[in-house]
């Protein structure tokens, strides 16, 4: 059941892509409270070179405006919470599986450090489930479709309240009721339309880092790579390969002969896959920024001139993706390198990023001037410091910039969390033109529900610690049920140095993720495999994600495609039981696994919550293993620093390939079943041609069961040999 209330007059973010009609009536539900807001809902105009005090919501005067020139919120909801109420949901967000006792904001941020006292990093992900609202331990889904600032609450101030906080403007709220955690998932997906599915190269290992130059550097990490038999599909290129960190070119001295060297790497069965940023480069002669101009297809300020900004490639224009036409037509731009051969796009910068405002830093220097080095005092000195401090991303900054709307003018803030949605938008809109029959790979740093779409998402700038192995496994259901399925953090850690053990600790989750990339930030320890002592753990652990890759591109296709949860906590799959929803380690990876990676140093095992009896597969490549069967319950289970644990569920298979140098090597004709047979065992699985769009499960299932005599039958599309594992 989903009831959709309209406040105020929102700005239409294509979330939600069904016709829900809206309540008539005012505002009134049993789960939660509206305590602020609402009656004659805030309204929100204002055009740029106008008036900008149109912003205040109507019958609120300017009086009552904080000093940061904000309005009062839009609307304040809240609900009381149970003793043992949990929170799932918010997408992309640091800290636990369940969300309450911290405060998290919408707020799309470059956010360097994913500390434990954030409480925004890239991503706009307003959707959760309230499991355990008082009095009578209600269960409710709320999505808060909103571009402006959303702040949740979630027994923050109050432990026993959730409080959701909209700043100005108006937004749509639907409640979703009725079922157990999943059913309020699958109706929420069933809303806002099907995830983003790229090629199956895609589901191979990648290598990346800030920091390789030249077309040498990337020849070198593809032999290192194939020398060692270490399976690899793809090479990222980060800023350095682009002349002047300008879009859409590519340096000639470094990659002279772009195509050619995209062939000589398509030849070994490499994929490059360069970044995009956000921000346009202003420059004489660059016909991006010439054509941008020309069309008015920037971001301008209050009088109608463009918006200047700093990013990498030092003063830049922002594209205005939510303009459809500005959309399509910095989309077309990703042609000059789809045009070249490359597959695949990484989008960066896009909350968007910025280090500093022009306008800002003019003050600033002038201010600068006023300061006497010989008379400076300590506050002045401080003072000084502050200022340079705290160029980078000033909601004072990002309030100056604006959007033309369907045809209005519309103050950045108010669609702030769209932006890099809608520039990921803009490439996916674009491959759909240019590329119709073929999938290319997208994803972007900043999101907002929507873009599940048309990409899918990295986690952003983690830091090599282990508390960030932890932090990539919760992040996942979370992000899960927003839609985002094709995701993964940066394997070893983006930022800081990593260690040969973290990096193998790290892959181990890593080869479950549907992207497993490997990246470092520049002038950190270098991390390929290749860095480290044992080769042949590195080789083990990441032939085996080629093994699996049968069971998880079946696994990632069925949710995509049934708008299911491809990683589930065991509260979602054992609700009844109060210890699985505990368990905030581990987690159901498709329908016959549970994983549980070790994610801290030196630990030589863990422990495991087992809901039910399980048999434990302790892998140490693709066919070098032991199994037992573990009764459910507590567990301590060894795992040594090459040992993978896969628990498998009860009549359940996981199939698993030969290992191959890259995706398109895998034989699926051969299959060996991982097995937990007590009556018969079955598995559903997905397979097609890896790169043809229009997917469904029609004509792609194959189902394979092995009952507990040995006999395996198989039939539907495909009709591998199977046989089952000996141990
Ligand atoms: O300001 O392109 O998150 O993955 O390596 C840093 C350089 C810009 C941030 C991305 C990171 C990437 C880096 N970028």
């Amino acid at each position: 059941m989903i009831r959709k209330y309209i406040f105020g007059e929102p700005i239409e973010t294509d979330a939600v892509v069904v016709q829900i009609p809206a309540e008539t009536k005012k505002f009134a539900e049993d789960c939660i409270r509206l305590e602020e807001g609402g009656g004659p809902c805030p309204r929100v105009s204002g055009t740029a070179g106008g008036d900008t005090e149109g912003w205040v919501a109507e019958g609120v005067s300017a009086g009552s405006r904080t000093p940061a020139g904000q309005a009062p919120p839009a609307a304040v909801f809240t609900c009381r919470l149970s003793d043992a109420g949990r929170i799932y949901g918010l997408g992309e967000n640091i800290r636990g599986i369940n969300k309450r006792g911290w405060i998290y904001e919408s707020n799309c941020s470059d956010v360097p450090n994913h500390t434990e006292e954030k409480r925004s990093l890239y991503g706009a992900h307003n959707f959760l489930i309230v499991d355990g609202a008082a009095p009578a331990a209600r269960r409710f889904g709320l999505f808060i479709d909103a571009g402006q600032k959303v702040t949740f609450d979630c027994g923050y101030t109050d432990r026993r309240r959730l409080t959701i906080t909209v700043s100005e403007g108006g937004f749509t709220l639907y409640v979703l009721e009725g079922g157990s955690l999943q059913d309020i998932v699958r109706e929420f997906r069933s809303i806002i339309g099907r995830s983003y599915i790229p090629p199956k190269w895609a589901f191979g290992y990648g290598q990346s880092r800030w920091g390789y130059k030249c077309a040498d550097d990337v020849r070198g990490v593809v032999r290192g790579h194939r020398e060692n038999g270490v399976p690899l599909d793809s090479v990222y290129m980060d800023i350095d390969y682009m002349e002047g960190y300008k879009d859409f070119t590519v340096n000639e001295e470094r990659f002279p002969d772009f195509p050619a060297f995209v062939e000589e790497m398509r030849e070994q069965h490499i994929h490059l896959v360069p970044i995009i940023d956000a921000g346009v480069k202003i420059e004489e002669g660059y016909p991006v920024y010439e054509e941008g101009i020309e069309n008015g297809y920037f971001c301008k300020n209050e009088d109608g001139t463009e918006f200047v900004g700093g990013v990498w490639p030092g003063r830049v224009h922002f594209p205005d993706v939510l303009d459809p036409e500005a959309r399509k037509w910095f989309g077309n731009w990703y042609r000059v390198l789809l045009d070249a051969g490359v597959e695949g796009f990484w989008n960066d910068m896009n909350e968007p990023a910025l280090f500093y405002a022009e306008k800002h830093l003019e003050e600033i220097f002038e201010e600068i001037k006023t300061f006497d080095r010989e008379k400076l005092n300590i506050g002045q000195l401080l003072t000084l410091q502050a200022r340079l401090m705290n160029l980078a991303a000033r909601p004072e900054d990002y309030r100056t910039i604006w959007h033309r709307y369907h045809g209005k003018m519309v103050r950045h803030d108010r669609v702030h969390n769209l932006y890099g949605y809608n520039m990921t938008r803009a490439a996916g809109e674009a491959f759909a033109r240019l590329s119709p029959e073929k999938r290319i790979l997208l994803f972007s740093r900043s999101s907002y529900i929507g873009m599940h779409r048309y990409g899918g998402i990295w986690m952003g700038d983690n830091h090599s610690w282990w508390s960030h192995i932890l932090m990539n496994l919760q992040m996942l259901p979370s992000l899960n049920m927003c839609g985002f399925l094709y995701t993964g953090a940066d394997l070893g850690g983006f930022g800081s140095n990593t260690t040969e053990d973290m990096m193998l600790r790290w892959l181990e989750l890593g080869i479950f993720t549907p992207l497993m990339r490997n990246h470092s930030a520049i002038g950190t320890r270098r991390q390929e495999f290749y860095q480290f002592g044992d080769k042949e753990s590195f080789r083990n652990i990441i032939g085996l994600r080629y093994a699996l890759l049968p069971y998880l591109y079946s696994e990632f296709m069925k949710a995509a495609l049934g708008g299911d949860m491809m990683f589930m906590p065991p509260a979602f799959v054992w609700p009844e039981d109060e210890t699985a929803a505990q368990v905030e380690d581990q987690l159901m990876a498709g329908e016959s696994i549970m994983i549980a990676p070790v994610y801290r140093q030196n630990a030589e095992g863990r422990y495991v919550y087992l809901p039910e009896t399980m048999k434990l597969y302790r892998m140490r490549g693709a066919d070098d293993m032991d199994a037992e069967i573990l009764p459910a319950g507590h567990h301590y289970v060894k795992a040594a620093l090459n040992e993978v644990l896969i628990f498998v569920r009860a009549d359940r298979l996981v199939p698993l390939a030969e290992p191959a140098e890259y995706v398109d090597g895998v034989d699926a004709s051969k299959l060996t079943l991982l097995h937990y047979i007590r009556e018969e065992a079955v598995y559903e699985m997905y397979d097609d041609d890896g790169i043809s769009r229009g997917e469904t499960m029609e004509g792609h299932m194959t189902e394979i069961r092995a009952d507990k005599d040995g006999r395996i039958r198989v039939s539907g599309a495909a009709s591998p040999e199977c046989r089952l594992t000996d141990v």
